[in-house]
C-alpha cells in the first residue's frame, strides 16, 4: 500500500506569509465561510468510483488532505482566490459534457463522460506543483490522455495538442471578469501529451471528481507547473504549430509554452528554488521536473530550458 495518512499540522497553525495570505483571502470570501463550513468534507457515497485500480506511476508521499485540496483551489472561471472555486462552484452541473477530439486527426470523435467513466481507470499520487510556489500531493483517478489520441489517431503533420475548457460564464461566474481571455486555452507538445504519465482526471480520492478541481474532466501533467492541468476540458484539438495559452497570451514574459516544473529558471517575479507544501511548515526544494526527470527528461534532451521556459 503505496499511500501513507496525511500529517496532523493543521495549515491554520502555521504563521508563514503564504498562510497569512491564505487567511487573509478567507477573510475576504467572509460571507461565503459559514457556507462553506456547511459543506460536507466527503461527498456521499453515491460519488465512490468503482473498479479503480492502483497504478504503479505514483509517488510514495504523505498525501494532501482532501479538505485542503477542495478548498485550496486556483480556477478563475469561479474566481480568483483559493477560496472561491468551492462556494462559487458548488451549484454547477458537469453534465451533460461531452469532450470532441478534432483538428489533424484521421478520425475526429466526441466522447460523452458517462462513457469516459467506464474505461479503465487507475488512481495515481502526483505531485502538483504551482507557479505560486505552493505544492500538494493528490490520488487523482483517471486514464492516461494517449488512450484518447490512439482511438483519434493523430495524422503526421499534428504536432501539438491544445485544450480548451468550458466557455459559459452563465454557469462559470468568474467569466465574467476578463481576468484572462475566456475560454482558457492550454497546450502540450504531441509527444508530451502522449507520455504515459499525462493523465485525463475524472476523480479524487476514489470519488467523483469535485466540481472546484475541474469536474468532470481535466488534465494532470505533473512535471509542469500546476496551470498546465486544464480543468473541466470541452475540446482537444491536434494542432501543427504550438498553441498560445490562456497565460502565455496574459502575460507573454511570464509564462512560457513548456512550463516544466524547474528550480533553476525564476519566474520574473519571484524565485522558483522552493516551494511551501501544503500543510508543512518548512519549505522544500522544488526538484527539477517536478521529481519526474527520470521519466519525463529525455523529451527535452538538447533544447535550452532557459530559452524554452
Ligand atoms: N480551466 C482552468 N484550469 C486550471 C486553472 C484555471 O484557472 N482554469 N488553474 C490552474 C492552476 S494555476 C492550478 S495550480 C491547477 C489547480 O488545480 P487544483 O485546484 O485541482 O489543485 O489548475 C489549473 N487548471
Ligand atoms: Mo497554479
Amino acid at each position: 500500500m503505496l499511500i501513507r495518512r496525511p500529517a496532523d499540522i493543521k495549515s491554520s497553525e502555521i504563521t508563514d506569509p503564504l498562510i497569512y495570505r491564505q487567511r487573509r483571502e478567507f477573510i475576504k470570501g467572509a460571507a461565503a465561510i459559514s457556507a462553506l463550513a456547511a459543506l460536507p468534507l466527503r461527498a456521499d457515497a453515491a460519488t465512490k468510483l468503482s473498479g479503480v485500480k492502483k497504478s504503479t506511476y505514483t509517488v510514495d508521499e504523505v498525501l494532501t488532505p482532501f479538505n485542503d485540496i477542495t478548498t485550496y483551489n486556483n480556477f478563475y472561471e469561479f474566481g480568483t482566490d483559493k477560496a472561491s472555486p468551492a462556494i462559487q462552484a458548488r451549484n454547477f452541473v458537469p453534465r451533460p459534457w461531452t469532450v470532441t477530439v478534432e483538428g489533424m486527426v484521421k478520425r475526429p470523435m466526441t466522447f460523452d463522460i458517462d462513457d469516459l467513466m467506464k474505461w479503465p481507470l487507475e488512481e495515481r499520487v502526483y505531485r502538483l506543483r504551482c507557479v505560486e510556489g505552493w505544492s500538494m500531493v493528490i490520488p487523482w483517478t483517471g486514464f492516461p490522455l494517449n488512450e484518447i489520441l490512439k482511438r483519434v489517431e493523430p495524422t503526421g503533420s499534428a504536432k501539438f495538442v491544445e485544450f480548451t475548457s468550458l466557455n459559459d460564464p452563465k454557469r462559470m461566474p468568474g467569466q465574467r471578469s476578463p481576468v484572462l481571455d475566456w475560454p482558457y486555452v492550454e497546450g502540450l507538445r504531441l509527444d508530451e501529451a502522449q507520455h504515459p504519465l499525462t493523465l485525463m482526471v475524472v476523480g479524487l480520492y476514489g470519488e467523483v471528481l469535485p466540481n472546484q478541481n475541474g469536474a468532470p474532466l481535466r488534465l494532470a501533467v505533473p512535471w509542469k507547473y500546476g496551470f498546465k492541468s486544464a480543468k473541466s476540458i470541452v475540446r482537444i484539438r491536434l494542432v501543427e504549430k504550438a498553441p498560445i495559452s490562456s497565460w502565455m497570451r496574459a502575460t507573454p514574459n511570464e509564462y512560457g509554452f513548456f512550463s516544466n516544473v524547474n528550480p533553476d529558471v525564476d519566474h520574473p517575479r519571484w524565485s522558483q528554488s522552493k516551494e511551501r507544501r501544503i500543510g508543512e511548515f518548512l519549505k522544500r526544494k522544488t526538484l527539477p521536473f517536478n521529481g519526474y526527470g527520470a521519466q519525463v527528461a529525455a523529451m527535452y534532451a538538447g533544447m535550452d530550458l532557459r530559452k524554452f521556459f
